[in-house]
């Protein structure tokens, strides 16, 4: 093990972080906007690799959130980036041996829902996959939802003391890379699906089983592609997510000073 790692992970023990949060797609930029008490890059982390995603800058940071220590992941892994389950769940799995008990996940998403338009924030109640990932738990039923309703609940009290909309959905993770079509949108919609992305899933359940209390929020950075006949990419997606993301680091402040407190 690195000594850069083992001086982190002592710094992260002394201030005993109650909560860490993954940042989504061009989210990464709020770490900036709170003192950092250490960091480290992910490539020295054992078991961690570069992130390869535009908008994952792959740097672990513990910063001063509101004077409250939180954990943020700068980055995540994504399965379509080639990676085994095993790397997209290794932050979780880090988080856990690093004692923090509660895990915000953060995330860039189509809105599917029409009441979920750019600049909204869904905080996720349960969600589905339009593929069971690879290490599912074989004929499990039933599976309840991995979202902590106590989380949920606070988030939506932050939201309303920051005066700002918080709705509440289903998140449909996809493989990806490639965005939906059409003939998708509609079947996701018709599943219940609110909002659609790439991530989020596979790591709450990781969460959940590793004992972390696990919520997520998605801030909707377009509608769904598919629905609007428009094209889109990734640099869009960026740029949306950065543009909007000063709320979601208002909810991220308001959490982690609540479950300080409490
Ligand atoms: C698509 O533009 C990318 O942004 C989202 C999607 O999942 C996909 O990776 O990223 P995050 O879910 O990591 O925010």
């Amino acid at each position: 093990m690195s000594e850069a790692f083992s001086a982190f992970a002592a710094q992260v023990r002394q201030h005993s972080p109650q909560l860490a949060v993954i940042l989504g797609s061009g989210m990464g930029t709020l770490a900036a906007d709170w003192p950092v008490l250490a960091q480290l890059r992910y490539v020295e982390i054992p078991g961690m690799v570069a992130t390869t995603v535009v908008g994952h800058a792959g740097m672990l940071t513990l910063n001063a959130v509101a004077g409250v220590p939180v954990l943020l992941f700068q980055g995540r892994f994504h399965f379509y980036e080639g990676h085994p389950p095993q790397q997209v769940e290794r932050p979780v799995r880090l988080i856990a041996e690093l004692g923090v008990p509660h895990l915000l996940a953060t995330n860039a998403a189509g809105g599917i829902a029409m009441t979920l338009g750019p600049g909204s924030l869904m905080a996720i109640r349960d969600h589905l996959w339009w593929k069971s990932p690879a290490d599912a738990v074989q004929f499990q039923s039933p599976r309840p939802s991995v979202y902590s309703p106590r989380l949920i609940g606070l988030l939506h009290e932050v939201a309303a003391s920051l005066e700002l909309r918080l709705h509440q959905g289903v998140y449909c993770a996809v493989t990806g890379p490639s965005y939906e079509t059409s003939a998708e949108i509609r079947a996701m919609r018709s599943w219940g699906a609110d909002a659609v992305g790439m991530s989020t899933a596979h790591e709450m359940e990781t969460a959940a089983k590793l004992g972390i209390e696990p919520a997520a929020i998605s801030l909707i950075t377009n509608a769904a592609a598919g629905m609007t006949g428009e094209s889109l990419d990734h640099h869009e997606v960026l740029h949306e997510a950065a543009r909007q993301a000063t709320n979601i680091g208002r909810i991220i402040a308001g959490l982690a000073t609540r479950l300080a407190a409490t």
